[in-house]
C-alpha cells in the first residue's frame, strides 16, 4: 500500500487543525481510509503530489516566483462573500478573467506557470485550476522557507470573473473603514481591515499574519519607467516595470517574519525614506494598539507566526473547497 503514508500524513494534518476548521463535518474514519482509499482520493493524493513537485521545480529555477504565486492564490480567494445562503467569489479560478484589474497587475506570469503545470495533470487527476492555484501558493510559502501548508481541495472552476463589489457595503465610524469591494482596498484603516477579514472568517491575529506575506516579493516602482508609460500606465507597462523594490525587508524571496520587526522599526521612526515601502494597510497595523500587539508577538516568535499564517491561509483558500481531507 504505497498510498498509506501520504494518507496518514494528510489525515493527521486534518486532525491537528480539525477543531477550528471542520466544525460541522464528521471526520473520516482513519482506519477505513487506510484500508480502502477511494479511487478518487487516491487520484487526488497523486495529483496534488505531482503538482506540488512541479511547482517546487519551477521555484528552484526561479525563486522570484514565490511572491507572485502567493499573491495569485490570495487574489483568487479573497473575493469570497457569503450571506443568507447567498455565496459568490472565492477561490474558483476566476482570476483568469480578472487580469485587467489594476490590483491584479503582475499576475500573468504566475498564472501561466500554474496553467502550464495544471494542463499536464488535470486530465488524469481531476484537480481544478482553482485547486492548483491554491496549492501553488502553499508550495511558494514552503519553498521560500515557510511552513508546510496542507489544504482541502475539490474547488470548482468558474468561467467568468467574480463581482468587483460586495453585495453588502460595510463601514464603521471612520472614513477609511468602508468595505465595498471584494478585493481589499489598500487604503483601509484598522477597522476597515477588521470588517474586511471578518467576512472571510479570519481573526485579528490571522489577518495580521497574512499581512506578513508582504515580506515576500517586490512591488512595482515608477522609477525607471519610460516616459510613454508614465503618460499612460497600461497593464503592459506595469507587467514589464523595470524597477521592483522590496516591500519591507531585503530578503524578498524568503518567507520569514521580517515584516514585523520592519513595522516596529517604522513605529520607532528609525526607517529612512526610500529604504522600504509600506502601504496604508501596513501602517494600520502599527497605529492600532490592538493589531500592533500581534505585530510584536510575531516579531518575537517566528514559529507562532508560521502556525498562525498556516491557519489563515487555509481559512482563506478553503472557503470554496469541498474535500474533507487536506492534501
Ligand atoms: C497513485 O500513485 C501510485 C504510486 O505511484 C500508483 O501505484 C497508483 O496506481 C496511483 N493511483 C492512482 C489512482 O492514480
Ligand atoms: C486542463 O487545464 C488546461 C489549463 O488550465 C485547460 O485549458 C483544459 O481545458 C483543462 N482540461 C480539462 C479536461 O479540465
Ligand atoms: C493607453 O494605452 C492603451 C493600450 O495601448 C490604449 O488603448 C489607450 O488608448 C491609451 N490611452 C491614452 C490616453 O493614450
Ligand atoms: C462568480 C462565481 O461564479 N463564483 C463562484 C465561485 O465558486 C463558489 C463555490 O463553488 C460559488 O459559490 C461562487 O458563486
Amino acid at each position: 500500500m504505497q498510498l498509506l503514508p501520504i494518507t496518514r500524513a494528510a489525515f493527521l494534518g486534518t486532525l491537528a487543525l480539525a477543531p477550528q476548521l471542520l466544525p460541522f463535518q464528521r471526520l473520516p474514519n482513519f482506519q477505513a481510509l487506510d484500508e480502502v482509499p477511494s479511487e478518487k482520493a487516491a487520484q487526488t493524493i497523486n495529483g496534488s503530489k505531482i503538482l506540488r513537485e512541479r511547482v517546487r521545480e519551477q521555484l528552484a529555477r526561479d525563486t522570484s516566483l514565490a511572491g507572485p504565486l502567493l499573491r495569485l492564490a490570495f487574489h483568487d480567494a479573497t473575493t469570497f462573500e457569503s450571506s443568507n445562503g447567498f455565496q459568490s467569489g472565492g477561490s474558483n479560478g476566476s482570476i483568469r478573467f480578472e487580469l485587467e484589474k489594476m490590483e491584479n497587475r503582475g499576475l500573468i506570469r504566475p498564472l501561466h506557470v500554474v496553467e502550464a503545470i495544471h494542463g499536464e495533470i488535470n486530465k488524469t487527476y481531476g484537480i481544478s485550476l482553482a485547486d492548483a492555484i491554491a496549492l501553488a501558493g502553499a508550495v511558494a510559502v514552503e519553498q521560500a522557507g515557510g511552513p508546510f501548508i496542507p489544504i482541502r481541495l475539490g474547488r470548482s472552476d468558474v468561467s467568468r470573473s467574480d463581482p468587483t463589489y460586495l453585495r453588502k457595503t460595510q463601514r464603521r465610524e471612520t472614513e477609511r473603514s468602508v468595505v465595498a469591494e471584494t478585493m481589499p482596498n489598500p487604503g483601509l484603516d484598522a477597522d476597515g481591515l477588521r470588517l474586511y477579514f471578518e467576512r472571510l472568517g479570519l481573526s485579528e491575529s490571522e489577518f495580521v499574519a497574512l499581512s506578513g506575506a508582504h515580506s515576500l516579493g517586490r512591488h512595482v516602482s515608477l522609477l525607471g519607467m519610460s516616459p510613454s508609460c508614465l503618460k499612460n500606465l497600461t497593464q503592459k507597462c506595469l507587467e514589464e516595470a523595470p524597477t521592483l523594490l522590496p516591500f519591507v525587508s531585503s530578503s524578498v524571496d524568503r518567507f520569514d517574519n521580517s515584516y514585523f520587526p520592519a513595522l516596529m522599526k517604522w513605529n520607532s521612526r528609525s526607517v529612512f525614506i526610500g529604504e522600504v515601502a509600506f502601504i496604508p494597510t501596513d501602517v494600520a497595523l502599527v497605529v492600532d494598539k490592538g493589531l500592533y500587539r500581534h505585530v510584536v508577538r510575531f516579531a518575537d516568535d517566528q514559529s507562532l507566526y508560521f502556525r498562525t499564517f498556516r491557519r489563515a491561509y487555509q481559512k482563506l483558500v478553503e472557503n470554496t473547497a469541498t474535500s474533507v481531507l487536506r492534501y
